[in-house]
């Protein structure tokens, strides 16, 4: 029989356990990246672990997030990162470089390593043909340190693309499909695998825009085939050396299974609030826009730019939308400035921002009260644009630069003929504001700025947890909701104290004053609870909070795995009618709790409040019982 290329590279990898899916396995980590929103946090851990050195074969740590300097705090974190990676031996790219994952993708991605990141959006690596996976921050600080990365075995699920791309339907409505077919929940446990002749007519960046937004479907990661598309990819980054050919066996088997066929697929549209909420631009009819943004690290490439400054050259954006554009990275910037695109941009009226994540995680640009904005974005969370009420879709870049022209959401076919972007046969490289690690690291003092403060630690856990339900949520709540960012919240991230001020204050804004005032407790959720991104804030600061249980109908992976490092205790409904009986308020109580870890997976909780009894479980592997009980990762790593 066989292998598929996601077994494969894990194979490859392989430290502990057995590739049976639902497993626990570990795998050995070749790169790692971090990004400074979680990156200030994840090397406070990895200094505290006292590891004088990376043992990655390269570890490089961006600035792209908190970009937006209001206050002294982002420039702190900032110097901070850069001495910390000099320090240590980490590679610095500096702000104004670009959004991590383009940049990874440009400069170092190499098929068949893996790669760990502190951002839910690092499968983008998958297409070059790298197993790269999202993690908490304190995950990728132990990857640096040398230490295997643990994840439950995925199932493989094989999208075999058939055919080719209409003019004006691209990678993001292939991805859109997907996420219309399999939903934000959908791909949970699984890696996507993509295969089928449709595969070479895809270019590396049109293929790491799907496997970008796999993040969506709440997959492990996605993962292209590297084939002679991303051999010329690499060649033009001057990086051919590293090509190596991957793909899956002729015969290869796989858990589950889709087909698309790209020649019948059209322009698509996530409609608020969710990636998954798909309709066709046709469907929808006239819509007004009010906003159109451009970039993110899923849509910031040099050929969605150049597109975009194809569609707009020699037009005028429509009176009533503001049109900003944030290239991924500074190489795709530069290109646009030397061969003249930009000037298209400009022209056209569009408003320029720096190479950084900037409207996508709302630093700035936040639309108006109860506008439209069209995004080539990844995300349409509720809020996270910085307007409560906005309504966000995401659209590919030739359906929101057209967009942009006519007012309305409009679909790019009624250009006509396309012309064809061709890739370039070598990108402008210059990596001068990528710097290396110190030749001599004990002349480095690293910097922390009043913004830093220290890392909040959990106590071992109680034998027993008597505590109230401090909020009840539903399905599919995201770590935007936990942990919002934004240009106020974000940068706080290096200062738990302040943040904590501000979880789930969108749903509930008393939520943070009653859990300080309560000292313990407990949260309810629905299915699908800490979707989203990576952020281990959404576990750090609840923990800080007090938060001894998570009890949920089914949880995303990376907060799972978050909730397990801070010893935040994840339960399941045992029936999820359960949900329905237990209320804010209600005053839960679990005792024995370490043999009741440790000798099964079923958990009793008493509902002290209406004298019933709720019961639960857990899916700890025993590894992951010792670190709740030792009160997270860190407490866990020191007792080892
Ligand atoms: C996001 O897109 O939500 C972020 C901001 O990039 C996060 C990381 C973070 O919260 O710092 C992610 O996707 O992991
Ligand atoms: Fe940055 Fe947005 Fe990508 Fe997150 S999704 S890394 S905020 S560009």
């Amino acid at each position: 029989m066989g292998e598929n290329l996601t077994r494969k590279i894990i194979g490859a990898h392989l430290v502990t356990g057995e590739m049976k899916p639902g497993a626990e396995i570990a795998i050995r980590i070749d790169q790692t990246l971090t990004q400074d929103a979680t990156g200030t946090m994840a090397y406070l851990q990895f200094e505290a672990m006292g590891i004088p050195q990376v043992k990655t074969e390269l570890s490089v740590s961006y600035v792209d997030h908190n970009t937006l300097q209001t206050g002294f705090e982002n420039a702190d974190d900032h110097r901070y990162l850069q001495t910390v990676a000099a320090k240590y031996g980490i590679y610095f790219s500096r702000p104004g470089n670009g959004i991590c994952h383009q940049v990874h993708l440009e400069r170092f991605g190499v098929p068949g390593k893996t790669l760990l990141g502190s951002d839910s959006h690092t499968p983008t690596g998958g297409g070059l043909g790298m197993l790269a996976i999202g993690a908490g921050g304190l995950d990728v600080a132990v990857a640096m340190g040398g230490g295997p990365f643990y994840l439950t075995m995925p199932k493989v699920v094989n999208v075999e693309l058939l055919g080719k791309l209409p003019a004006w339907v691209s990678a993001k409505d292939v991805i859109l499909e997907v996420l219309r077919r399999l939903s934000v929940k959908g791909g949970v446990g699984k890696i996507i695998e993509y295969s089928g002749p449709g595969v070479k007519s895809l270019s590396v960046p049109e293929r790491a825009t799907i496997t970008n937004m796999g993040a969506e479907l709440g997959a492990t990661s996605s993962i292209f085939p590297s084939d002679e598309v991303t051999r010329s990819f690499l060649a033009a980054q001057g990086r051919e050396e590293q090509w190596v050919e991957l793909a899956a066996d002729d015969n290869a088997t796989y858990d589950e299974k889709l087909v698309i066929d790209l020649s019948r697929l059209e322009p698509l549209v996530a409609c608020p609030h969710s990636p998954d909420a798909v309709k066709t631009v046709k469907e929808l009819g006239t819509l007004k826009v009010n906003q159109v943004a451009i970039g993110s690290c899923t849509n910031s490439s040099y050929t969605d730019l150049m597109q975009v400054a194809e569609i707009l050259r020699g037009q005028k954006v429509h009176d009533d939308v503001s049109l900003v554009i944030a290239p991924g990275s500074r190489q795709v910037l530069e290109m646009l400035a030397r061969n003249g695109a930009l000037a298209e941009l400009i022209a056209a009226g569009a408003r320029i921002l720096e190479s950084a994540c900037g409207p996508c995680i709302g630093m700035g640009q936040a639309p108006a009260t109860g506008a439209v904005s069209l995004r080539t974005f990844n995300r349409n969370f509720p809020g996270r644009s910085g307007t409560q009420d906005a309504s966000v879709y995401l659209v590919s870049p030739a359906v929101a630069a057209f967009s942009a022209l006519k007012g309305y959401l409009a679909d790019p076919r009624e250009l006509g003929n396309m012309q064809q972007i061709e890739m370039p046969v070598r990108f402008l490289i210059d990596d001068s504001m990528i710097i290396p690690p110190a030749a001599d690291p004990s002349t480095v003092e690293v910097v922390r700025g009043p913004n830093i403060k220290a890392l909040p630690v959990n106590t071992e856990l109680p034998e027993t947890i008597k505590a109230a339900v401090l909020l009840k949520v539903e399905d599919n709540i995201t770590t935007d909701h936990i942990m919002p960012a934004g240009a106020k919240i974000l940068p706080l991230r290096s200062n738990v104290p302040a943040l904590s001020k501000f979880a789930f204050s969108a749903l509930d804004p008393d939520f943070a004053q009653r859990a300080q005032t309560a000292g313990s407790g407990i949260i309810v959720g629905g299915h699908n609870y800490g979707q989203g991104s990576s952020r281990e804030h959404a576990a750090l600061v609840p923990m800080y909070l007090g938060i001894k249980i998570v009890l949920a109908k089914s949880f995303a992976r990376i907060h799972y795995a978050n909730l397990v490092n801070f010893g935040i205790l994840p339960l399941t409904f045992d029936a999820e009618s359960d949900y329905e009986n237990v209320h804010q308020g209600h005053l839960l109580e679990v005792s024995d709790l370490a043999s009741q870890l440790l000798n099964g997976t079923a958990l009793v909780l008493a509902n002290k409040t209406t004298g019933s009894i709720v019961k639960a479980n857990h899916q700890l592997t025993p590894r992951q019982v010792d670190i709740i009980l030792a009160g997270g990762l860190l407490n866990y790593t020191k007792q080892q």
